[in-house]
């Protein structure tokens, strides 16, 4: 039996249940088609893009499927980004500053054994074994935008589970109000981590209640597939209505804290780089307008933008965690 091994770390199906994932995937998508029949021609076709965005695995790492969430706003219908652009254009500085970088060096990354360390105000701190933590809880899959502060966004189709169930087993402190995310920074294996662009490790945080938050996922995969290196394996977070340097990549800890942490966009700007950064077409970058963006893989390069939305289309979930915050200060 063959089976891709780039991150030997996964527990790999046996082939009896590649094609129990296969012969799963493809019923998802024809009761997608089906009811959408009823539905009319417009919603038939929209949902037979989404359902074959869906079904067709990349099939380059191993499989990762997982059930879709019953968490309100995972769905969306917008066309899902090409996984060959989603995985090629990317952010991730630890392995060069370009985006097409990544995917070209992160192949050294070493994935396997992974330790995530869970400690601070905490009554139970823990370490957990890759293999642990994706057992703790069901796969969903969510398809989420991700807006880059940059000015150009996707639609990727992630596997994972709501932070908020690690956070529930390992029970915060009453004075816990922050959750620190701490990525790995590994020189011999990540050629940038050394250069002066930012302080290493790559360093993310959220309030508490961010964090709990439903929408805030827990990723493992994407496309239905493992993590690729370059998209932060084996686990990352997935911020979506924050702009997409808050979903910090390859994390080895994760610490509760009673003071606002330190995070690495703000250390290095903090005139452009607020804690909050949640996506706001009404505040602008000190150097740039946020109120649209370019959708990568669709638009062309002289295509008319989009407009942004307010929490990037999330507003009606999250919205009430700022109510009677001033938005303009707290950027
Ligand atoms: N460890 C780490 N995490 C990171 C980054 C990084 O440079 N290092 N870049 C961030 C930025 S700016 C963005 S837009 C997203 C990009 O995620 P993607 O490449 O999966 O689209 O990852 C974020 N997480
Ligand atoms: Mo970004």
């Amino acid at each position: 039996m063959l089976i891709q091994t780039r991150n030997d770390g996964f527990i790999h199906p046996v082939s009896s249940e590649i094609t129990l994932q296969a012969a799963y995937q493809d019923r998802r998508a024809m009761i997608k088609l089906m009811a959408a029949g009823a539905a009319g021609a417009a919603l038939a076709s929209w949902a037979g893009r989404q359902a074959l965005a869906q079904a067709a695995r990349p099939g380059k790492l191993a499989a990762l499927p997982g059930a879709k969430s019953a968490v309100s706003g995972t769905m969306t219908m917008e066309k899902v980004t090409e996984y060959k652009d989603a995985s090629t254009y990317n952010n991730f500085y630890e392995f060069g500053t370009d985006k097409a970088d990544p995917a070209k060096n992160a192949h050294t990354l070493k994935t396997t054994p992974w330790t995530v360390e869970v400690s601070g105000l905490v009554k139970k701190p823990a370490k957990y074994q890759l293999e642990d933590l994706l057992k703790l809880s069901a796969q969903e899959e969510r398809i989420y935008r991700l807006r880059c502060v940059e000015g150009w966004s996707m639609v990727i189709p992630w596997v994972g589970y709501s932070m908020s169930k690690l956070i529930e087993k390992v029970e915060p402190l009453g004075n816990a109000k922050y959750v620190e995310f701490i990525t790995q920074a590994d020189p011999k294996t990540m050629p940038f981590v050394g250069s002066r662009v930012l302080d290493w490790p790559y360093v993310e945080a959220l309030r508490l209640d961010e964090a709990m938050h439903p929408l805030t996922l827990l990723s493992f995969g994407m496309y239905g597939e493992v993590l690729p290196n370059q998209n932060g394996a084996p686990v990352r977070l997935v911020v979506p209505w924050k702009y997409g340097f808050k979903s910090g990549k390859s994390i080895v800890a994760i610490r509760f804290t009673d003071k606002e942490p330190k995070t690495a966009w703000n250390k290095a700007a903090a005139n452009e780089y607020g804690f909050y950064s949640n996506v706001n077409p009404e505040v602008d970058h000190p150097r740039w307008s946020q109120a649209s963006e370019r959708r990568i893989g669709e638009d062309g390069l002289f295509a008319k933008k989009r407009k942004t939305l307010m929490f990037n289309g999330y507003e009606a979930q999250v919205g009430q965690l700022y109510a009677g915050m001033d938005l303009k200060k707290n950027f």
